[in-house]
């Protein structure tokens, strides 16, 4: 079975709190719902995780890298604003040795100049912004015609 490992990035812990115009009204709690009964369904097994801080991201990171201590087929990550800040992360992609996907609940392209650079971009196999939570759905679609 494959195993994803899908990560959130500062204040997606807040969602549904504020701006459901952008960001949807449903809890990261929700979404990890969603992800959890969509990789039922493909046959998958995710680990689904959230932090505020870069270095905790850039660990997790190393440790899913193959030649490491995780053992995982694939990454979702929405690295929320660190996508248009964080070098370290875009660093730390870049060794990962496995499919890696973006996501974005709002498309940040549409959105305040500085949020149109992504540092993540350059190392995804597929961009998914704009779609809501569904993106995150159709993050594992996609992992599975991949993979
Ligand atoms: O659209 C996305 O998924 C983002 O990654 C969300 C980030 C933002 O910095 C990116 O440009 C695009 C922000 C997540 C903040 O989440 C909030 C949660 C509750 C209330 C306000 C913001």
């Amino acid at each position: 079975m494959k195993k994803i490992l899908i990560l959130n990035g500062p204040n997606l812990n807040m969602l549904g709190l504020r701006e459901p115009d952008i960001y949807g009204d449903q809890t990261l709690d929700d979404i990890k719902s969603l992800c959890l009964e969509k990789a039922q369904g493909l046959d998958m097994e995710i680990d689904f995780r959230q932090s505020n801080h870069e270095g905790v991201l850039v660990e997790w990171i190393q440790d899913a890298h193959p030649r490491k201590k995780g053992d995982f087929d694939a990454l979702v990550i929405n690295a929320a604003a660190y996508t248009h800040t964080s070098i370290a992360i875009h660093d730390a992609l870049k060794i990962l040795d496995i499919p890696i996907i973006e996501v974005h609940l709002s498309n940040p392209k549409n959105r305040e100049e500085f949020r149109h650079n992504s540092y993540i971009e350059p190392l995804a196999d597929e961009v998914i912004a704009g779609e809501g939570a569904k993106g995150y759905l159709l993050a594992l679609e996609k992992l599975k015609e991949l993979l």
